[in-house]
C-alpha cells in the first residue's frame, strides 16, 4: 500500500511538474513526413513492401506508396536508404540507349554513380538496370527482372 501511495506521489508531482509537456515538445516533428515514412536531409522515405522487376517496383512508388523510386545522390544517402531495405532497385537504366545510363530521382537527374568494379558491364543477354545490393552503396547493372524490392522518396510535406 505504501508503495502504491508513493507511485502516486511521484505521478503527481511529475505531472505538476509540468516536465510531461517539455518532453512531449522535444520530440521530433513527426508531421513533415507522412506516417511510416523516414524523414533524412528533407525528404521523406519509405521501402517497397512487395519484392518485384525493375518496372513494378517504380510503379508501386508512384501508387500505391506514393513519391518516385530512389537514386541516391550520395554515399550518405545510399547507406541511409541500406538502413531501410537492402538489396533495393535504384531508379537508373540504360533501356534507351546501351551504356548510357539514365538515373533520376523522379524529378532530376542524378549525376552520382557507384558501381562496383568492373561494373555496369552489360553482362549475358544484357542488363539494363540497377541493383544496390548491400549497405556499402556500390551498384550493379543486372537483368530488369528481378524480382526486388526498391526505396520510394518524396520531399518533405510543408
Ligand atoms: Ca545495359
Ligand atoms: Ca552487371
Amino acid at each position: 500500500m505504501a508503495t502504491l501511495m508513493k507511485a502516486w506521489v511521484i505521478l503527481l508531482v511529475y505531472l505538476a511538474s509540468g516536465r510531461h509537456d517539455t518532453l512531449a515538445r522535444c520530440k521530433p516533428r513527426k508531421d513533415t513526413c507522412p506516417s511510416a515514412w523516414t524523414l533524412w536531409d528533407g525528404n521523406c522515405y519509405k521501402a517497397t513492401p512487395d519484392e518485384l522487376d525493375w518496372f513494378g517496383a517504380r510503379a508501386q512508388c508512384e501508387g500505391i506508396i506514393g513519391g518516385k523510386m530512389a537514386t541516391p545522390k550520395s554515399l550518405q544517402e545510399s547507406l541511409f536508404m541500406g538502413t531501410l531495405a537492402l538489396n533495393v532497385w535504384i531508379n537508373c537504366n540504360d533501356i534507351q540507349q546501351e551504356g548510357t545510363w539514365n538515373c533520376t530521382d523522379g524529378v532530376t537527374e542524378i549525376p552520382y554513380r557507384n558501381w562496383f568494379d568492373n561494373e555496369p558491364n552489360n553482362d549475358g543477354e544484357g542488363e539494363d538496370c540497377v541493383f544496390m545490393p548491400n549497405d556499402k552503396g556500390n551498384w550493379l547493372d543486372v537483368p530488369c527482372d528481378g524480382p526486388l524490392k526498391t526505396v520510394c522518396k518524396q520531399p518533405i510535406q510543408p
